[in-house]
């Protein structure tokens, strides 16, 4: 029987014995009358050395033929070694080839030539071959299990509501359409009206992470048209305060987690993360209207600020009040009629108790204060222009004691873009699909 695998940072401690190695074949060099395989596992690189008089002669030709990027299988033996990578190298009794690659392959995995970013996604399983693009997603990994232990501190329960919809919550714009068997439906752009309809339940405090679906047309470097969305709703929220709260204690458990992913698996070029100190500063949208010296008279509350002016605020609140991280509070109904559920304040009903939570300069996180009382509901969905007879069961939900309540969603894409410092969002997902790519 042949030994359990082991792996490459494992080696140094095993000198003297005989184990199996394997892994990605990634280089191999003659030098004098020995031969030098680097081999690629998942914790790092080793050295398979192959001596004149010492191996067998039959490993020489076949490590030397073998294509970069086959994947071998290696039964050895460890020996001290001061100058390979690991300390330690293994001497092959055996060598098995489990897959051999293709040649030439399309993209490199060891050269330090940089290459388009469409090139990359192309090809996107050899470029996460590389250390640093992997690292990205040890990250976002990582992020995910602390999240998750965090909403649970928190006394949150996770949940996962349909991704097949009648009907949509963001607006009709950006609903992929799908057919349900004859039937039109859409795909979620948000567990909106789910996760609410469940702090109606004793569940009181729900969480999901999960895919939405978004038809962006544009194509931008922070969109893109599946992301991960991190859903959150509690009952008994009644002043933004309470969720901000649990935003802030979510935000500072994520930042502890990006320090130690990234020692495990550093960046190419890491962020300098930012300290964080709470509360984050809360700019209200009037505020932040005044500092980008919009028309404080109407018109310049109407919309939300575009992303060159976002862009601009955060430099501004960053300077300012020192923090990477700022609540936009406070949105004027005005610009916010199309998020019908969102409750506007009881002594300025012009202004909502809905907010962003923006991350140098991007939009991280979208949330507020719901409207639970049915009749101001459905008055506000009217005024989106909507029939309330589409969301009946949703409403259902408000007929027999819905609590107060107020959630957040925040994107993980766009978190994971910004705590690795990559310039676009599709480098923080897989398989990213946007406007133009389903593919790979
Ligand atoms: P909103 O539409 O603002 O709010 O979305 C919340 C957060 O999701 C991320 N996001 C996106 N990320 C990548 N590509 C996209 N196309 C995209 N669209 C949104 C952003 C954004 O801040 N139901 C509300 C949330 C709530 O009130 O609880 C909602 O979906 O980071």
């Amino acid at each position: 029987m042949s030994p359990p695998r082991r792996l490459s940072q494992e080696l140094k401690g095993l000198v003297g014995q005989e184990v199996r190695v394997a892994g990605h074949l990634q280089d191999h060099r003659v030098l004098g009358g020995v031969a030098f395989s680097l081999v690629r596992d998942r914790a790092g690189l080793f050295q398979v050395t192959l001596k004149k008089g010492e191996t067998d002669p039959s490993l020489f030709d076949l490590l030397g033929s073998l294509s970069r990027e086959s994947v071998v299988e290696v039964v050895g033996t460890v020996a001290a070694n001061p100058r390979a990578r690991v300390g330690a190298e293994v001497l092959p009794r055996e060598v098995r080839v489990l897959s051999a690659a293709g040649s030439p392959l399309p993209l490199g995995v060891s050269d330090r030539v940089g290459v388009e970013l469409d090139t990359r996604l192309n090809h996107r399983v050899l470029d996460l071959r590389k250390p640093e693009h992997r690292a990205i997603f040890e990250l976002r990994g990582a992020l995910l299990s602390s999240l998750r232990d965090n909403f649970r501190a928190l006394g949150f329960t996770e949940v996962e509501t349909p991704k097949v919809l009648r009907q949509g919550a963001e607006g009709g714009a950006t609903l992929f359409r799908v057919d349900y068997f004859g039937t039109p439906a859409f795909l979620a752009q948000s567990p909106q009206l789910y996760k609410q309809m469940l702090v109606g339940t004793d569940l009181e405090r729900v969480f999901e992470i999960a895919p939405a679906f978004r038809a962006e047309p544009s194509d931008t470097t922070r969109h893109l048209t599946e992301f991960t969305s991190i859903d959150a709703e509690m009952a008994y929220a009644e002043e933004p305060e309470d969720l901000y709260q649990v935003v802030e204690a979510l935000v500072q458990g994520v930042l502890t987690e990006t320090r130690s992913a990234l020692e495990r698996h550093p960046l190419s070029n890491p962020l300098t993360l930012p300290e964080v100190r709470t509360p984050f500063p809360r700019v209200s949208f009037e505020e932040g209207a005044r500092l980008l010296g919009r028309d404080p008279s109407g018109a310049g509350f109407e919309e939300e600020f575009s992303p060159e002016e976002e862009r601009r605020l955060g430099e501004i609140v960053e300077e300012r009040h020192r923090s990477a991280f700022y609540f936009l509070t406070e949105f004027p109904t005005s610009a916010k009629r199309g998020t019908f559920y969102a409750r506007r304040q009881d002594a300025r009903p012009e202004r909502t108790y809905y907010f962003d939570l923006e991350f140098l300069g991007l939009e991280m996180m979208s949330g507020g204060l719901r409207e639970h009382r049915l009749d101001r509901l459905e008055r506000q969905i009217r005024e989106a222009g909507i029939d309330p007879g589409a969301f009946s069961s949703y409403l259902e939900a408000f007929r027999y004691g819905m609590p107060p309540h107020g959630g957040f969603a925040m994107g993980l894409d766009r978190l994971v873009m910004r705590l690795a410092g990559l310039a676009n969002i599709r480098e923080a997902r897989l398989f990213p699909r946007d406007r133009y790519r389903l593919e790979p």
